[in-house]
């Protein structure tokens, strides 16, 4: 028996991890649950029929919930036309069908990878508007890839805001990993340049550009990114690899105009979801994913290094329904 208990032990801590980040990001969706769930439950609750009013109630619900007009619309139609069909013939079976299209939109498969040389880095531009998060991800993404035993390369290219420079800085010296930096003010696209060949010298495995979210205007803004990821690729062809786009839940639809504009200049890969933690706006994922059919590659869950996780669909789904 005391055998059979300390089996039991051993598999519980085994477990642990997996199921305390579940439980932290159902707590951090909270508030997208109890928004979007909730009322959905409050609207079912005793009602035994699908009728009209019902649907126009969870229309309302839908379109006030962050998804997203486009998104939402396609969900209602497709509820409507199940409904009209007799597919659909109690609420908690449109609930199941929502749930079960909401995860649909949330499959977008990666695009096909650039091939990568043997033996030369992965080259990682991370961008966004101000303050989303694109630093404080580069930290826990370098932490992560760290402890996934890789050598891991950051490059402070926000020479524009006062800074931001040391702020990487301070976070390469707390995670270990080397800072390529110069003075602000500096060309961005110089630490670049500087920073690729560097990296391919010294056998690197992953290179995180960080850059800026402001300059003097948006135009600004847009061609210097579009030069720095120029540069990149002279110095090293095929790079940069990825541009991961860096967006802020709690700023619902404007995340989705944010993305249109950085996809059609710069060609985004990944997207991350930052501060999903505490927000009501969860529901905004879904419209991300579906809209833009761009891959949700993290989702941001907090301010320390290990409030990063990989994004899983069918995890988030169970955290704003179950
Ligand atoms: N709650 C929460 N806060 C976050 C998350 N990610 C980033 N932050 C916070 O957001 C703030 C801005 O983060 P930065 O990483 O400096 O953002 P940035 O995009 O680099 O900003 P700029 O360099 O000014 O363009 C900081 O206070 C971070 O701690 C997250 O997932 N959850
Ligand atoms: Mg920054």
């Amino acid at each position: 028996m005391v055998w059979f208990k300390k089996k039991e032990e051993e598999k519980k801590e085994q477990e642990a991890p997996e199921t305390g980040f579940f439980k932290r990001l159902r707590t951090g969706l909270s508030k997208t649950r109890d928004s979007f769930t909730g009322r959905l439950d409050r609207l079912f609750l005793g009602k035994k029929e699908i009728t009209p009013e019902l649907l126009d109630e969870l229309e309302e619900i839908l379109f006030t919930s962050d998804i997203g007009v486009t998104t939402t619309q396609e969900l209602i139609d497709s509820v409507r036309e199940k409904v009209a069909r007799k597919e659909l013939q109690d609420p908690e079976k449109l609930k199941t069908a929502l749930r079960e299209h909401i995860f649909s939109f949330l499959e977008v498969p990666e695009q096909e990878a650039p091939s990568l040389t043997p033996g030369q880095p992965l080259v990682i531009m991370v961008v966004g508007v101000n303050g989303v998060g694109k630093t404080t991800t580069i930290a826990k993404v370098a932490h992560l890839f760290k402890e996934q035993g890789k050598e891991v390369m950051l490059v402070a290219a926000d020479t524009f805001r006062a800074a931001a420079v040391e702020q990487l800085g301070v976070w390469g010296e707390r995670i270990g990993v080397e800072v390529i930096k110069q003075k602000t003010g500096a060309d961005p696209s110089a630490v670049v340049f500087d920073a690729v060949s560097a990296a391919m010298s010294r056998k690197v495995d992953v290179v995180l550009i960080d850059t800026a979210g402001r300059l003097h205007t948006k135009r600004n803004l847009m061609d210097e990114l579009k030069k720095i990821y120029r540069v990149a690729g002279k110095k090293m062809p095929g790079a940069p690899h990825q541009v991961w786009l860096v967006l802020d839940a709690t700023t619902g639809q404007n995340a989705i105009s944010q993305a249109e504009i950085f996809h059609k200049e710069l060609g985004v890969t990944h997207i991350i979801l930052t501060k999903l933690d505490g927000t009501a706006k969860g529901g905004i994922v879904v419209g991300i994913s579906h809209q833009l059919q761009l891959p949700i590659k993290f989702i941001g869950i907090g301010e320390k290094m290990d409030d990063l996780r990989p994004f899983d669909g069918a995890a988030f789904v169970q955290a704003i329904f179950d």
